[in-house]
């Protein structure tokens, strides 16, 4: 792997990209994995690499009705786990949520390298669900392998936290009357459509940004997490990423500002 100097003006994205591509070396991510990130490396770009507002307001709302949930589930695929094992572990324990291994390209051996992955970064072996191991149910209308989810995972879920993930299945999940949220840099995408809260931001940042509302609303009473979530509204949250992505592109235009 090159050496990537902190003072190079990428560095925190050229880091992202190696920890995917180690990902892929060791087993963990998909092939087309490391073509979605390069999707969302794009549109972070796009974005301005950082937590916008309209981020920040869809993972506060997140975290809420996942604390207020009965049946909490984090759907983990490659590229998350490649990515934030040890940081979707502690907001697994913030929320009382079960981690689903659910993969969109189904293996084996790469749900098993997951496994221990997320157990290296200190997830219990309980809270863990691996297709293949356990009661498995699919859900109704969709074509790829992620129809299969756990009986005591997915399938039970009130509220799911799923990200990048396909817009199949948030569809399918939404019709199942379950909480969707999606965590997508794309806020064009299906699945950003689709979802019941949107999270336009990059993984790297929405899980740590997760854990600090986490810790400070679980702290708060019933009635206050669900204002919070009562007072959501993903159509503007969408509306307002994709106006900050055309309201930067209209600055970048400017190529003084870019040349500087
Ligand atoms: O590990 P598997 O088999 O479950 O496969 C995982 C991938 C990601 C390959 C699979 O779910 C897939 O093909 O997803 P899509 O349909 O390509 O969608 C991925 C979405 O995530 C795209 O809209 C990307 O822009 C977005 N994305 C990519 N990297 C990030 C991201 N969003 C947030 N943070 C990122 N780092």
């Amino acid at each position: 792997m090159p050496h990537i100097s902190e003072e190079h003006p990428r560095f925190i994205s050229l880091n992202i990209r190696e920890a995917l591509v180690k990902g892929f070396q060791t087993g963990l991510v998909a092939e087309a994995g490391l073509m979605a990130h390069g999707r969302g490396e794009a549109l972070d770009y796009l974005i301005g690499e950082e937590s916008r507002t309209f981020a920040l307001n869809a993972e506060k709302a997140g975290v809420a009705a996942l604390l207020m949930a009965t049946h909490p589930v984090i759907s983990i695929n490659g590229n998350t786990a490649a990515l934030v094992a040890s940081e979707i572990v502690q907001l697994a324990n913030i929320i009382k949520a079960k981690i689903e291994i659910n993969l969109f390209h189904r293996s084996d051996e790469r749900a098993t390298r997951i496994h221990e992955h997320l157990i290296n970064n200190g997830a219990k072996a309980e809270d863990i669900l691996v297709l293949g191991d356990i009661p498995e149910t699919e859900l109704p209308e969709i074509a790829s392998s992620r129809r299969i989810v756990a009986e005591e995972g997915i399938a039970q879920a009130d509220c799911i936290l799923v990200p990048l993930e396909d817009g199949d299945r948030t569809e399918a999940l939404k019709k199942l009357n379950k909480i969707v949220i999606a965590i997508d840099l794309n806020p064009l995408s299906r699945t950003a459509q689709q979802a019941s809260i949107t999270i336009v931001d990059n993984i790297v940042r929405a899980i740590p940004k997760m854990i600090e509302f986490g810790e400070k609303l679980a702290k708060w009473p019933p009635d206050e997490q669900k204002q919070v979530v009562e007072s959501y509204e993903n159509r503007k949250i969408l509306k307002s990423a994709i106006s900050a992505i055309e309201a930067r592109l209209v600055a970048l235009a400017d190529l003084d500002e870019v040349l500087q």
